[in-house]
């Protein structure tokens, strides 16, 4: 009887042991060298990233701007812009659309004419990525992969912004 128990036991302490390994990594740390690179997978997946929070100031057509005049990535970085708008005013719609460099008042006129339908993204190729309408108050977000090295710009295509609302997007 000893023997047949005894027998039962260690089938019993083994399913316990490779069922506590699986369930709860806090709990029972059996397997470090697995901990380790699920975190430097998270971490690499992280590194490919790149976030930026912009914010759009003011509340007129003379101070309304981006804090950010510059935004600089690597070429092939996963690049998320926060677009922060701090407007009030109903005239305070704020978008941002990276283009390529030199097309931005091309892209700023055609998106008079694309209208709030189509939220003043005009259907364009030099246009990179374009960000929601934020309304006042209202935060968006943006992601897209950097394009190949070089100048770009962004603007917030809203009508009458591009002028004063732009900035310089460099990819190295
Ligand atoms: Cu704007």
């Amino acid at each position: 009887m000893k023997k047949f128990i005894l027998l039962l036991i260690i089938p019993i302490t083994l399913l316990v042991s490779c069922g506590g390994s699986n369930q709860g990594v806090e709990k029972q740390p059996t397997s470090p060298n697995q901990i380790k690179d699920q975190d430097i997978e998270i971490q690499n997946i992280e590194k490919d990233w790149v976030e930026f929070k912009v914010k759009a100031v003011g509340n007129t057509m003379s101070d309304m701007k981006f804090d950010i005049e510059n935004i600089q990535v690597n070429e092939g970085s996963w690049v998320r812009i926060i677009l922060i708008n701090e407007g009030e005013q109903i005239a305070m719609q704020h978008n941002i659309v990276f283009v390529n460099y030199g097309a931005r008042k091309e892209v700023a006129t055609q998106a008079i004419n694309a209208g709030p339908s189509m939220k003043y993204v005009p259907s364009n190729k030099n246009i990179i990525a374009a960000s929601d309408l934020a309304q006042p108050g209202e935060t968006i977000s943006l992601e897209f992969k950097a394009p190949k090295k070089g100048n770009y710009e962004f603007v917030c295509t809203y009508p009458g912004h591009s002028e004063s609302m732009r900035g310089y997007f460099i990819v190295k």
